[in-house]
């Protein structure tokens, strides 16, 4: 029976790739979001480029694929083009904390009202393997034959410090918990940043590293300064929602409550409404 949320397209990840997880994660997230009364109509996803993106290939949602890296930022314009939708941007860790940290810092920053989920699997692995952002110290790749020289990012505590209201950690063969997180960061008003935990079995396999590290976080920390100190931790890995908090997101601080696509205007409407709206 063919999967309604699935394209058709023929998988060409590698078997046992991390990206399995995250894929069937987002089709039960979609699932339970549809059933909270946020529809397929109302969800649209943006995808870099890398073995991460090709989701965009394979997930039957309504999206743009965007250039290496600027998924946040096409992602950004989509919502302010129709703050209706609940945007999702798909990323990697070369793509997102890399070429495209500029975008992701100030989407933050901003409070863009988007869900950034990162497929952290600490190298660049379309390219084969070179060293990301995220690679620990001493690993090896094609770029860094005698060992990785650089320490990686920690990419929640920059979320944090940037000013994310909304930031989780988990790890994709957690299928059920990151379903829940995907959703909730989805329905979350406000930036959210899933980062997953991502094993790419061709070039960095740390399927059982982050079996044995990640402990369940029941409750998101109460105080930003709690949640720095749960994002610094690395002999363990707090895995949850780790930081959630209200604040006025950039749409609603940009718009108020006007939305200048609401009831489907025609194109001559919607270019009055956004005119009146930029000279207001
Ligand atoms: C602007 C631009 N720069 C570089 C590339 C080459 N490129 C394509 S995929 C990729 C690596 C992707 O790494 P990551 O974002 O971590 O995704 P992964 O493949 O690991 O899922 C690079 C460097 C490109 N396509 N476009
Ligand atoms: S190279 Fe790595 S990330 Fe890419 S599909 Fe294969 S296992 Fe997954
Ligand atoms: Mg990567």
């Amino acid at each position: 029976m063919r999967d309604e949320l699935l394209t058709g397209a023929e998988n060409t990840w590698c078997p046992g790739c991390g990206n399995f997880g995250i894929l069937n994660a987002v089709k039960r997230a979609v699932s339970a979001l549809e059933e909270r009364g946020i529809g397929r109509d109302r969800l649209f996803m943006t995808a870099c480029i890398g073995c991460h993106a090709k989701i965009f290939d394979y997930l039957s949602l309504s999206g743009v694929y965007a250039l290496h890296g600027r998924s946040v930022s096409v992602a950004q314009g989509v919502k302010l083009a129709n703050p209706d939708l609940k945007v999702l941007a798909f990323t990697g860790d070369g793509a997102g904390y890399g070429e495209g940290i500029a975008h992701l810092l100030f989407a933050a920053k901003r409070n863009a009202d988007i869900t950034v989920i990162v497929h952290d699997n600490g190298v660049y692995a379309l390219t084969t393997g070179q060293r990301s952002p995220t690679s620990a110290a001493g690993f090896e790749g094609p770029s860094t034959p005698q060992g990785n020289e650089e320490d990686p990012f920690n990419p929640l505590v920059l979320m944090l410090a940037a000013g994310a209201t909304f930031v989780a950690r988990e790890f994709s063969a957690r299928i059920d918990e990151l379903s829940g997180i995907i959703s909730a960061a989805v329905e979350h008003d406000g930036f959210s940043l899933v980062e997953v935990l991502q094993p790419s079995v061709t070039y960095s396999n740390t399927y059982e590293e982050y079996g044995a590290a990640v402990d369940t976080v029941r409750e998101p920390a109460a105080t930003l300064d709690d949640a720095l100190k749960l994002a610094r931790q690395k002999e363990r890995l707090p895995s949850g929602i780790l930081y959630r908090v209200e604040r006025p997101s950039h749409g609603t601080r940009l718009y108020g409550d006007r939305n200048p696509v609401a009831g489907h205007p025609s194109r001559d409407k919607r270019l009055e409404r956004v005119n009146a709206l930029v000279s207001s």
